[in-house]
């Protein structure tokens, strides 16, 4: 009101307008309730301290800004992948993976259907998943931005998800694993994906009693063929190796110095099977009873050479290299490693694999060159029960570590020699150098902590600044939502090297992302349209693209099908009537170039929905088995009159005979 006023009122003489706007000037300075804060005010009023507003200023991105790293974590139990930015730690994005997701359409049209049916098994549709490890794409043991895997641990399965729209194309099932944990980690230029068991249990899944455990039960790694041209894994081109029925756990592939090589840790090495309902000790208790389990370390190009000349056996079709050809081989060897470990991770320049040990205190550190040099002079301690050479742990072993209780996962820096390893019991997150074994800071996170990661972290090339705790309780971090509480993910400065710093604390509301990845984010240039009719799953022209003109609805006995169009602000045909019983089919084409116009397409009451994004063509199906009238609509608010954006589906009833 009083710059209104001044305006319209200062336009006399010279002298009047000068004194006009000293006056104005004046009433704007004059505090009121509504005038700015200043930063102290606002430190004060908030209870803020120095150090907040530097997190705050590190982290803060302005309107219209971008991160400088897009991470892919899992989703946990949502089957989902959750996309985010750092610094921001802002979410940008859920990616549809095992599970259907209404807002992608996912799973509620034909095209993206498919994917999903490609994870059936045994007939059954699975409609979950529990995403542990996504990994990204790599060239020369970098990341290079084009494709993103990730595991189901409960139903054994991989997807594969294009990052040149974010969607998912593909499922793969094991055919040999009845569960799945040490996947999905990629060669250092994504030949092979690899994937573990985890719980052994015979290989194909046929029923075999408990009691022949140590005879029959098996555990596994497989290495998925990934056809780079096709953006598909590629099961004819996949092979297996048999490890004994010790629960293998993560994985990791060699690069540079150890390229070739693949490491694989394991627990529960005592073969126990459980039975506290039989007065026997629990799982926990059995499968804790020795004071190491075993790394196996295997030479997978020399088992893919052998794999390739046939040297495998078939089970349920999927070539198998026995344990008994392994050995015989010389591509499968163990090493003792501390009690029930879980992370194996090995340092950016090859040279050394790093393992915890849930139970022990320790940190190891092994050295390549020393297995190369133990396996090359044949130096084992002994074999295990399955005939597997086991190398002498002393003579294999660089450094062993402190640092702290329940170590789990490890990450490198940017800084030569620096790792970062996750202490779940002390939720802290231990810096420390693993070529000299020094402890050199730790920070607390809240509250115990499962994997951690930094940029580029597992890669030959990692770019330091930024650590995310990937935080298994949350507790007292944010507003109560209820028993069932968020994830936290907490996104740490390692920039200091003297010390690490707190920056932000992220709610992750979607299931337990286990493990996540972080990629420089102009190394991902997805695309913003499709070509005019694309079948986005499979990234061909769809055969029912339709363009503007030639929109139409064709009946052959009881189907009809429909090939229609969206554009601002009309579906094409707007009126479409059917009889009772018809098997409906809507083609829908998106005759949209525009940036981020998307039309939503549902019929109501029939379960079907898609999203149609600028040049897709995607397709609904249904039975019309209820007479009536069912609106349909755009359900994305495209345009001023997006809500015209409709039509009429009809069914009309079938004519009774009985009756006159
Ligand atoms: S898990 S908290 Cu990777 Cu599946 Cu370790
Ligand atoms: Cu198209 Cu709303």
């Amino acid at each position: 009101m009083t710059v209104y006023f001044c305006h319209s009122h200062s336009r006399s003489l010279k002298f009047v307008r000068h004194l006009f706007s000293v006056f104005c000037l004046l009433i704007l300075a004059a505090p009121t309730a509504w005038s700015k804060e200043n930063l102290q005010e606002v430190m004060k009023r908030r209870g803020l301290t120095q150090d907040d507003i530097l997190a705050a200023a590190k982290t803060y991105t302005p309107t219209g800004g971008r991160d400088e790293f897009l991470v892919f974590a899992s989703g946990g139990q949502s089957g989902q992948v959750i996309v985010y930015g750092i610094p921001s730690m802002r979410i940008l994005k859920y990616i549809g993976v095992f599970t259907p997701e209404p807002w992608q359409g996912y799973g509620f049209e034909e095209n993206s259907k498919r994917v999903l049916e490609q994870g059936r098994i045994d007939g059954r549709d699975i409609t979950w998943g529990d995403t542990h490890h996504p990994a990204l794409s790599e060239t020369n043991g970098d990341y290079d931005g084009q494709y993103l895997f990730i595991n189901d641990k409960a139903n054994p399965r991989l997807a594969v998800i294009d990052l040149h729209d974010f969607e998912t194309k593909q499922i793969v099932v094991s055919p040999i694993y009845q569960a799945q944990h040490g996947g999905a980690f990629v060669s250092p230029n994504t030949e092979y994906v690899m994937e573990a068991a985890q719980y052994a249990t015979p290989l194909g899944g046929d029923y075999v009693p408990l009691d022949q455990f140590k005879e029959k039960y098996r555990g596994g790694v497989t290495y998925w063929k990934f056809d780079r041209e096709k953006g598909r894994l590629d099961p004819a081109q996949s092979f297996s190796i048999e490890l004994p029925p010790y629960s293998q756990d993560l994985s990791d592939f060699g690069k540079l110095a150890s390229d070739g090589w693949s490491f694989t840790n394991s627990f529960c090495t005592e073969l126990y099977v459980g039975g506290i309902e039989k007065g026997r000790q629990p799982f926990e208790a059995g499968c804790s009873a020795k004071d190491t389990d075993y790394m196996h370390v295997i030479n997978w190009r020399k088992a893919e050479a052998l794999y390739k000349a046939g040297k495998v056996t078939k089970v349920k079709g999927h070539p198998v290299i026995t344990m008994e050809t392994a050995v015989k081989e010389g591509i499968l060897f163990l090493i003792p490693e501390p009690k029930s470990p879980h992370g194996v991770d090995v340092t950016p320049d090859g040279k050394f694999i790093t393992v915890s040990g849930k139970l022990d205190g320790h940190t190891f550190v092994y050295s390549f060159e020393k297995i190369q040099a133990a396996i090359a002079k044949k130096e084992f301690v002994e074999t295990d029960p399955y005939g597997i050479p086991i190398l002498d742990m002393k003579k294999v072993l660089q450094t062993q570590v402190d640092l702290g209780l329940g170590p789990l996962h490890t990450q490198y820096d940017s800084v030569d020699g620096v790792a970062y390893t996750s202490l779940y019991v002390d939720s802290m997150v231990a810096r420390w150098n693993y070529r000299t074994g020094k402890l050199i800071d730790r920070i607390p996170v809240h509250y115990n902590i499962g994997h951690l990661m930094t940029m580029h972290g597992d890669t030959v090339k990692p770019r330091g600044k930024y650590l995310v705790a990937l935080n298994k309780l949350a507790i007292d971090r944010f507003n109560p939502v209820g028993p069932l509480h968020p994830q936290n993910h907490q996104l740490i400065d390692i920039t200091d090297s003297n010390k690490m710093t707190l920056l932000y604390d992220m709610p992750l509301p979607l299931g337990e992302p286990h493990y996540a990845v972080a990629i420089e984010a102009n190394l991902v240039k997805p695309v913003m349209n499709y070509k005019a009719g694309t079948d986005s799953r499979t990234g061909t022209i769809s055969p029912h693209k339709t363009m503007a003109g030639s929109e139409r609805i064709e009946r052959k006995g009881k189907k009809v099908e429909v090939w229609a169009t969206v554009i601002r602000s009309h579906i094409t045909p707007e009126i479409i009537e059917v009889e009772e019983d018809d098997e409906v089919t809507i083609h829908l084409t998106s005759l949209e170039r525009a940036q981020d116009i998307v039309h939503g397409f549902t019929v109501n009451k029939y379960n079907v929905h898609a999203s149609i994004e600028p040049g897709e063509t995607t397709t609904v199906k249904f039975k019309a088995d209820k007479p009536g009238v069912y609106p349909y609509y755009c359900t994305e608010f495209c345009s001023a009159l997006h809500l015209e954006m409709q039509g009429y589906f009809l069914v009309k009833p079938k004519v009774k005979k009985d009756k006159k």
